[in-house]
């Protein structure tokens, strides 16, 4: 038995490839890259075989197409699924994606009955909580990525703005992974600063504005997908978390039970990530208007369930 960890990934499109060569580069484990297209996972991974040597890095990565290969995975990082286009919304996908999450959820339950989930097909907090129905895997062992990535556009054009480094601000985004995602304002700060006192109110609305929209901005752009490093990224980040049980405090669609109001749906809540999966949705005070924010968010994500 090898004590390497072993990283599935369902879906070797734009993120599924990204997230390949990010666990191969911080040694996460060895790597399955799943897809249904033929031959695809196999040239990724054969490419990507082949950086290995160049940093002096063994990297173990098979390409397939077959479910069966994923056995006894300990991470499964989901990404199969069509991506937006521009002029579509997150919660546009959902029919299409809900297949193909249904197919690939019976393949995890049978194949890794062990493994940690991370969700990123959108439209994410849906099919996060379609994920743990189909797995039937205890909730915090199905989470989904969202909070990290919106948190750190968040920073991104904080520190932008503020002509600061990225690592002097530390931001919050609570919420469903859509338009009505909460920046929670009042616990943001820039080298422990309030972020209210280092910046006017109007500026900070219009970066908060741009927030929400960030993966419809880079959508606009590209054309023919959406963002695809960053939320690779902030899987790895996620799986780094689990992996190593780091006890790490970040945002994640976690399922919540009574948390913040609310009950039986997944929701990007603050959480502790470590070897027991969301070890803890932590809750914390929120103003009248992230309260109101917080609700509108939810009964967004009520009502896409609700299409399931
Ligand atoms: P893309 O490059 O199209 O990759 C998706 C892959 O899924 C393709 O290679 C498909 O062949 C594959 N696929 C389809 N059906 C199956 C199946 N049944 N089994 C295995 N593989 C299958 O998309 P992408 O990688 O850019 O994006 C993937 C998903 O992530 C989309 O739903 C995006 O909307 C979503 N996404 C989420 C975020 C979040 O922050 C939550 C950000 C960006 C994209």
């Amino acid at each position: 038995m090898s004590s390497r960890k072993k990283i599935a990934l369902i879906g070797a499109g734009q993120i599924g490839g990204t997230l390949a060569l990010l666990a191969g580069l911080r040694g996460l484990g060895d790597v399955v890259l799943y897809d249904v297209v033929e031959g695809m996972p196999q040239g990724k991974a054969l490419d990507l075989t082949h950086v290995g040597p160049v940093f002096g890095l063994d990297f173990n990565i098979k390409g397939t197409n077959a479910i069966e290969d994923i056995a006894g995975a300990d991470v499964c990082i989901v990404t199969s699924g069509i991506p937006r286009k521009p002029g579509m919304s997150r919660d546009d996908l959902v029919k299409t994606n809900a297949d193909i999450v249904r197919k690939v959820g019976e393949g995890i339950k049978k194949n890794a009955p062990k493994a940690f989930v991370i969700v990123i097909t959108n439209p994410l907090d849906v099919m996060t909580y379609l994920m743990q129905q189909v797995t039937g895997f205890p909730a915090a062992r199905v989470c989904g990525m969202a909070g990290v990535l919106d948190t750190a556009r968040y920073q991104a054009h904080l520190a932008e703005d503020l002509r600061v480094s990225t690592t002097s601000v530390s931001a919050f985004v609570l919420g469903g992974h859509g338009d009505d995602m909460v920046p929670v304002r009042s616990y943001t700060s820039c080298g422990g600063i309030p972020i209210e006192r280092m910046m006017a109110k109007e500026k900070l609305d219009a970066i908060e504005k741009r927030v929400r929209g960030s993966g419809g901005e880079v959508v606009a752009l590209l054309k023919t997908g959406s963002a695809f490093y960053s939320p690779a990224a902030s899987a790895i980040l996620m799986a780094e978390a689990y992996l190593h049980d780091k006890k790490k405090l970040m945002p994640v669609a976690a399922y919540c039970n009574g948390e913040y109001g609310v009950k039986g749906i997944y929701l990007g809540v603050p959480v502790i990530l470590g070897a027991g999966g969301v070890e803890k949705v932590i809750e914390i005070e929120l103003s009248a208007q992230e309260k109101g924010q917080l609700e509108k968010s939810v009964s967004s994500v009520r009502s896409v369930i609700s299409i399931l």
